[in-house]
């Protein structure tokens, strides 16, 4: 682009002597300066075609209207114009100013279109096109297995008790009648923190402290985690329980299979039986293995349930007498009993989970699957 200031731009000097020579040559000199304008003119509108954006715009407008424009510095010259010539000269710049003002106008309306256009293409927005969807997560089977067993049994009217995770051998097993030659005291079944410290292997050991303190009536329910030295595909070294524990004055082994009715009719559904099985724990006399009736062959027998048409599903007894003595509990005026039941377990059997450790990989495909 050309400089501000040009020599054609100069109004011709004012050269009084020359003027001597009269009229003929004024004449001249403004044809030229006529001609010069003109000339200015159409550089201008020719500079004004060049113009893509308004920064270029501006510099362009500046070339010529602004403070050291050139039409600026051709008004600032007239001072040196014969007198004469000077209103003449005057309307003939201010007229070139008045132009170039209303190419300018035009050239900025074009601008502003242009840019508009280019804006509204550059910035469009598809107001139809789906948004982007967050990924929802899901409760873990695990975790929705604890809900609803404690949904079951609050609603039967029991507490919610959660002891600690590292535990005396006392509470985790002496008070539970788990002698001391028991196999699983073994270091091979049991985490040793120390000679005395471990982590829980049941929940019950928090049962008992709770018994020591509170009279009966009992009704309390402990979900947790416990930790046993185990690792297949069915067992893992840290899994969670669930225990229950009710003692007052004439509970009975009926009180406990009508109770684990409902159990089995929420969890694996309303046509499931129970049944008991004798076994034994330590901690309980009688001791029993409780089945349900298979969910999903209905006692048919099919691949689940190994062709039985029952699945084991927890273990259960009448509290030992030993363990309420323990407790300061008068086993001749008490009496109670107890279920414990691992909640991995129980979300394996109701969603056909065939290997525990799927439960702890937290891979979101099989996550997934557990939508409401
Ligand atoms: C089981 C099986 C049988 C049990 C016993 C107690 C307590 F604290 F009363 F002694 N709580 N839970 C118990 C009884 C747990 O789990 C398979």
């Amino acid at each position: 682009m050309n400089d501000t200031t040009h020599e054609n731009d100069r109004p011709q000097a004012p050269a009084r002597e020359q003027a001597a020579e009269g009229g003929a040559e004024e004449r001249a000199r403004s044809e030229v300066r006529a001609f010069l304008l003109e000339e200015m003119r159409e550089e201008a509108v020719r500079d004004m075609e060049y113009v893509t954006d308004s920064r270029t715009f501006y510099e362009v407008k500046m070339k010529y209207l602004g403070r050291a424009g050139r039409v600026t510095a051709l008004l600032k010259r007239l001072k040196d114009v014969v007198a004469e010539e000077r209103p003449a000269l005057g309307k003939k710049i201010n007229d070139l100013r008045v132009k170039l003002e209303e190419g300018f106008a035009v050239v900025e309306e074009r601008i502003r279109r242009q840019e508009m256009a280019h804006r509204l293409a550059e910035e469009r927005v598809d107001v139809t096109m789906p948004g982007r969807r967050r990924r929802q997560g899901t409760l873990h089977p695990v975790t929705r297995v604890r809900d609803l067993l404690i949904d079951v049994f609050v609603g039967m009217g029991f507490e919610i008790f959660e002891g600690p995770e590292i535990e005396t051998d006392y509470y985790n097993f002496t008070a539970l009648n788990t002698p001391a030659d028991h196999p699983a005291r073994d270091m091979q079944d049991t985490f040793y923190l120390n000679d005395r410290l471990l982590l829980r292997t049941q929940t019950s050991a928090g049962q008992i402290r709770l018994m020591e303190k509170k009279k009966p009536p009992i009704k309390m329910l402990s979900p947790g985690r416990v930790f046993r030295s185990d690792d297949d595909a069915t067992h893992s070294p840290m899994f969670h329980q669930m225990e229950g524990l009710v003692v007052d004055k004439g509970i009975t082994l009926c009180d406990l299979q009508g109770m684990l009715d409902e159990f089995a009719r929420v969890v694996f559904g309303k046509g499931s039986k129970t049944r008991l099985r004798p076994s034994y724990f330590p901690f309980t006399e009688p001791s029993v293995e409780v089945d349900v009736s298979c969910h999903a062959c209905g006692g048919k027998g099919c691949a689940l349930c190994k062709g039985t048409g029952w699945i084991e599903v927890l273990g259960a007894g009448m509290v030992n007498r030993r363990v309420l003595e323990n407790c300061g509990v008068d086993p001749d005026e008490y009496t109670g009993f107890a279920f414990g039941m691992g909640i991995e377990r129980i979300a394996m059997l109701k969603y056909g989970i065939n290997n525990i450790k799927l439960l702890t990989e937290n891979d979101v495909r099989f996550l997934e699957q557990f939508r409401d």
